[in-house]
């Protein structure tokens, strides 16, 4: 009776979704009407930058939609390779002093091979992300279909694929609940006793499948060694098979269902993971726990719980900027005519796509979004799939805020809280410094010594940006809890740098020595160098936050005189003799080999940094303006993205556009809309979507300069940047700095009305175009403004 009663529920939530899409078993799926928040297809994934993204924050897998095979590729963030080690090169704090010497000198080639000799981490590189493995699902004899579709809802957070085949219609939908921790396949047929496959599981990791009872599969692997420390994570993926009707029997570690009308897929997958120094989980109980409680819900409960969860994050934000006929396409064609035809909705689709991955890659209690976000199907991937911070991590965060997700950010802190205890090893032990300092990269065991070589390791200001997503927290919510939370943390970042710049012999200025200005080789034959213009605006934004921290929480003065000393002395922005702005301390901008390098590393000052503003610092930001110019609006993908920041931070919304339409196009842009750094990098996407919010609503707590709290009003910037290409829209529920909630409707490229909801009490600026008008708002309040 209690089976019956359940598969009688999973019917109705099959037939809720039918009516929901608009289909009926016999409506053409080409035809469905055009829905704003879908990407869609007619035709199954034949490459994984074709497959559709769902994920938890945990979970993740990647849909093929096959016809004769589906194949769901499945993630956990915590398989990675290794285990806890500590990479910091013994020799590193002798040799320090003397690399410093041979920067002094210009001597940067020697300075770069004893970095080499006795400087870089050991082992060299870090940990990869890996992946769980594939659930397969084959259907006998099933070949070729008709009607097909295949779409990911973004309102919904759910795959589904619909087709027919010998007169039956297929249907399957694939989501990713947070709160059950669970993938669901759901798999349907329009007639009775018509559906039958066999699942199983497959993997290059070294792990071994096995079937328990007649309707369970289980995978237990671990993770891989690399760099010569041994693989420490086990992992367990566990998927019960709930048919209804027909057979369900398991044989040589495979599951076969047939003859069933239709059936749930619960797949569930944990590791030993605890955190950085701690790998004592026991996977199998957390798997085997939440299997059973998720096998005792019904498909409609469990689908409700995943919806009201994601819905209550994702509906927050909603844009239109045009529709146009453009939206009928699949979804792959809209990317091929993006740039030369008139799509104004795939923009605001590719906006919310970045929101909706980050919901799905970014949950508290989860890891944060590595270079893939959650989505890897490989042992090695580029890059390792980690964390490379001197620009890919912090750029998966940049839509976070303005898109009204601060909970996505949660799992960044965490990390930067882990780093803040790795980090001060690596501080005492590399520099022995106060502190914690992290270079370019780290990895699931929080590891922040340099790593691959000089020219991209030497870093030490990591970590230092990494804060400003912290203090973004706090900028964002003005909530004095974030603040108590991350001060300890700028503190830290604070004090390792205050004991470790230097003085510049000729200038007597504070810089950075050993560093680099990420990635970009200099005329002298590396990238190692003294106070690049990057480095001294990251320690200006850190010292500036942790002195208004400290202020606001009313702690620390002497230390906040220190700071206010220690950063009037840092390097200054300078104009080199091309009107750019320059990249190191000398003017060597021009005689740098890669003039088009994909860095723009020196820009971060204009955006996401605080250092030059085109209004309140007019020359930096036309030095910045020739800066990119020269270095050219194409790029990889999440370079692409930067320019398109940076041209939104100017004011100038058509050339952001511009860089847009390469943006979203093949060559940066998959099939699936993830971003192609060829291969696929998470960071273009996020990018991307913070441009098109910073092109609608820009904000900013105080001025350029700013060190004091008292001083901290919000501005609110109404289309800063909008181009002509999107006369008309609407987009509701952005956030701004101070606390606000923002709604924006314009008409024939004007502002028709501005609604600001106050989150929290206080005066407030806003602003369009020239005009400016200045309010004070409770906490609550509601104020429409029309610009005048
Ligand atoms: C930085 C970039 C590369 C790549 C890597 C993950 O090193 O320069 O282009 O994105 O990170």
């Amino acid at each position: 009776m209690a089976m019956a009663m359940k598969h009688l529920r999973i019917l109705l939530a099959w037939a809720a979704v039918m009516v929901a899409v608009g289909w009926s078993a016999a409506s053409d799926a080409a035809s469905a009407p055009a829905r704003a928040n879908v990407l869609w297809y007619d035709k199954p994934a034949a490459k994984w930058t074709e497959a559709l993204p769902v994920g938890n924050g945990r979970l993740g897998a990647m849909v093929f939609g096959g016809i004769s095979q589906e194949r769901l590729q499945l993630n956990e963030g915590t398989v990675w390779a290794g285990g806890p080690y500590d990479p910091v090169n013994p020799e590193a704090k002798e040799a320090l002093p003397q690399v410093r010497q041979l920067v002094n000198e210009g001597k940067y080639r020697e300075a770069a091979s004893l970095i080499s000799a006795k400087v870089m981490a050991r082992p060299l590189g870090q940990m990869p992300y890996q992946t769980v493995g594939d659930l397969l699902l084959s259907f006998p004899g099933a070949t070729n279909a008709d009607n097909y579709r295949r779409e990911l809802d973004l309102d919904t957070a759910t795959v589904t694929v619909s087709y027919v085949t010998d007169g039956v219609r297929y249907w399957r939908e694939v989501f990713a609940s947070a709160p059950d921790n669970v993938i669901v396949l759901h798999l349907a047929a329009d007639k009775p006793g018509r559906l039958s496959f066999a699942a199983g599981m497959k993997t290059r990791m070294t792990a071994s499948v096995q079937t328990e009872g007649n309707d369970t599969l289980v995978m237990r692997g671990v993770g891989g060694s690399a760099g010569g420390i041994q693989g420490q994570i086990k992992y367990q993926a566990r998927v019960k098979v709930l048919a209804q009707g027909g057979k369900t029997s398991a044989e040589a570690g495979s599951i076969t269902v047939s003859h069933a009308n239709e059936a749930v897929v619960l797949i569930a997958a944990a590791t030993s993971y605890k955190q950085f120094d701690d790998v004592s989980g026991d996977p199998e109980s957390i798997v085997k726990q939440g299997l059973a409680t998720t096998s005792r819900r019904t498909l409609a409960e469990l689908r409700a719980a995943h919806l009201a969860d994601y819905q209550r994050l994702f509906r927050r934000v909603s844009i239109d900027l045009g529709q146009s006929e453009a939206m009928k396409l699949p979804t792959d064609e809209r990317i091929r005519r993006f740039a030369d035809g008139y799509d104004p909705q795939l923009a605001a689709l590719y906006y919310q796509f970045g929101r909706y991955l980050l919901i799905s890659c970014s949950r508290p209690g989860g890891q944060p979004a590595t270079l893939q976000g959650l989505w890897n199907e490989s042992l090695n991937p580029p890059w390792g799939s980690k964390y490379t911070i001197n620009i890919n991590t912090e750029m998966n965060y940049w839509p976070a805020e303005s898109g009204n997700l601060a909970e996505c950010v949660e799992p960044l802190i965490a990390m930067v809280e882990d780093l803040t205890v790795t980090g001060a090893r690596t501080a005492q032990k590399m520099y022995g410094a106060r502190g914690w300092v992290v270079h370019h990269n780290t990895d699931l065991w929080r590891a922040t010594a340099p790593i691959d070589g000089p020219n991209w390791g030497m870093w030490p200001c990591g970590g230092a940006w990494l804060c400003l997503h912290l203090w973004d927290r706090y900028e964002f919510s003005g909530d004095k809890a974030v603040l108590q939370r991350i001060y300890p943390v700028l503190k830290g970042a604070s004090e390792f740098f205050l004991d470790t710049l230097q003085e510049h012999p000729k200038t007597q200025w504070l810089v950075t020595n050993p560093s680099i200005s990420p990635e970009n080789m200099h005329p002298f034959g590396t990238a190692v160098c003294a106070g690049p213009t990057m480095d001294m605006q990251v320690v200006r934004d850190l010292f500036a936050n942790t002195i208004k921290a400290a202020e606001l929480l009313g702690v620390n003065e002497a230390f906040r005189q220190r700071l206010a000393a220690a950063r009037a002395r840092l390097a200054p922005n300078q104009i080199g003799s091309a009107g750019q702005l320059q990249e190191w301390l000398e003017d060597w901008d021009m005689k740098a080999p890669e003039r088009h390098h994909r860095h723009v590393s020196h820009l971060y000052g204009l955006y996401p940094g605080r250092d030059i503003h085109r209004r309140d610092t007019p020359e930096l930001a036309a030095a910045v303006r020739k800066s990119l110019e020269l270095r050219g609006d194409k790029a990889t993908g999440w370079a692409t993205a930067w320019r398109m920041c940076l041209w939104a931070h100017l004011g100038e919304g058509d050339r952001a556009y511009q860089i847009l339409r390469h943006l979203l196009s093949p060559g940066l842009t998959y099939p699936n809309m993830f971003d192609a750094h060829p291969p696929f990098q998470i960071d273009g996407n996020f990018g991307g979507a913070a441009g098109i919010a910073e092109m609608l609503v820009q904000s900013r707590l105080g001025r350029v300069g700013t060190t004091s709290a008292s001083t901290l009003k919000p501005e609110i910037e109404i289309l800063p940047a909008l181009p002509k290409a999107w006369p008309t829209g609407t987009v509701n529920g952005l956030r701004a700095r101070g606390g606000y909630e923002v709604d924006v409707t314009w008409n024939d490229g004007k502002l028709v009305e501005a609604t600001i909801r106050a989150l929290r009490a206080g005066p407030v600026q806003l602003r369009y175009g020239a005009t400016t008008k200045e309010i004070t708002l409770a906490k609550g309040d509601i104020f429409r403004w029309t610009g005048q």
